[in-house]
């Protein structure tokens, strides 16, 4: 519960993997705020609903500004902000419901105006919040709330759908190594576009992934994380798809191009403009 909004009285399980996506963004925001000097209010979380999206009250210290808005429109609201007021660091922090289920249609039109932006996405393949029904990317045969007989549908690749959408940094990590994940998400504020940090954060309550993510000895299970190689090129488009097509849950940079953002095409448009905007209008009459 954050300091600045104690009457909300939400909590996560014990163990959620959303914690140490939290101490993350707390550091990420910590360090863009003091190198770039600006105060904290300018930071700005367009949360998702879900366990995820609470993240917005959960968050210590010296708030950041917040809107908790409407399931599966972090993407819209977030862009109204970041092109209104390009001054202002615009993070949006959602699950998987959200962003990848309700919320998926905006996707591919907002990579495709590369606004700068940052999303941290928690993934843990349930909607936890509702009591563990199965997401877009819950396996296929998983037992879920909403599945008892297992998931019929196939499984969502969301680092290939980004990809093929054009979202210009894709990095992939997951909730149990809070420093790697802040270095990235502090990349991914600092690069001009929009960023999409996939994060793997287990719900221990109804999809306890922790053990497939990073192996058991006890149990015999090799884990499915691994690290990105050195001599991985993220610049390279196929190699971005070779990496991805490993299977498994990569950690670390997948991706990463600098087109022009929408608000560097919107400027550039205002400055080179042949027309004056009665001109255009006065065209239109008859
Ligand atoms: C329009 C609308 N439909 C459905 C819901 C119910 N609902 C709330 S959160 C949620 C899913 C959240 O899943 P996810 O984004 O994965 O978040 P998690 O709780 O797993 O972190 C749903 C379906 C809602 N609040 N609004
Ligand atoms: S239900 Fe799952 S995602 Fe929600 S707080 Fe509990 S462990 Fe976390
Ligand atoms: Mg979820």
């Amino acid at each position: 519960m954050s300091d600045r909004n104690s009457e909300y009285d939400f909590k996560w399980c014990p163990g959620c993997g959303d914690f140490g996506v939290k101490r993350a963004l707390e550091q990420a925001i910590g360090t863009y705020t003091e190198e770039f000097e600006i105060p904290r209010t300018s930071n700005v979380i367009v949360a998702g609903i879900g366990c995820s999206g609470n993240m917005v009250h959960m968050l210590d210290g010296e708030q950041p500004f917040g809107i908790h808005g409407i399931h599966g429109r972090t993407l819209p609201i977030a862009f109204g902000v970041a092109t209104s007021r390009p001054d202002l660091n615009t993070i949006v922090v959602a699950g998987d419901g959200d962003f990848l289920s309700i919320g998926a249609e905006h996707i591919p039109s907002v990579a495709s105006r590369n606004p700068n932006m940052t999303c941290i996405i928690m993934d843990n393949g349930v909607y936890g919040l509702t009591k563990g029904q199965s997401s877009p990317t819950s396996t296929t045969g998983q037992i879920t709330t909403s599945t008892p007989f297992g998931k019929m549908e196939s499984q969502m690749k969301p680092l290939e759908l980004y990809l093929s959408y054009g979202v210009s940094y894709i990095a992939s990590h997951y909730s149990s190594k809070p420093k790697i994940l802040a270095e990235f998400i502090v990349d991914g504020m600092k690069h001009p576009g929009l960023s999409i940090i996939h994060v793997q954060s287990p719900c221990t309550t109804y999809n306890n992934t922790y053990d497939i993510l990073r192996g058991s000895k006890k149990d015999n299970i090799p884990g499915t994380a691994f690290i990105v190689e050195d001599d991985h090129d993220p610049s390279d488009y196929n190699s971005a798809v070779e990496l991805i097509n490993k299977g498994g849950v990569p950690l670390g940079l997948i991706y990463k191009k600098e087109p022009p953002t929408i608000t560097d095409l919107q400027n550039n448009l205002i400055k080179n403009k042949s027309k004056e905007v009665e001109d255009i209008l006065s065209s239109y009459s008859i």
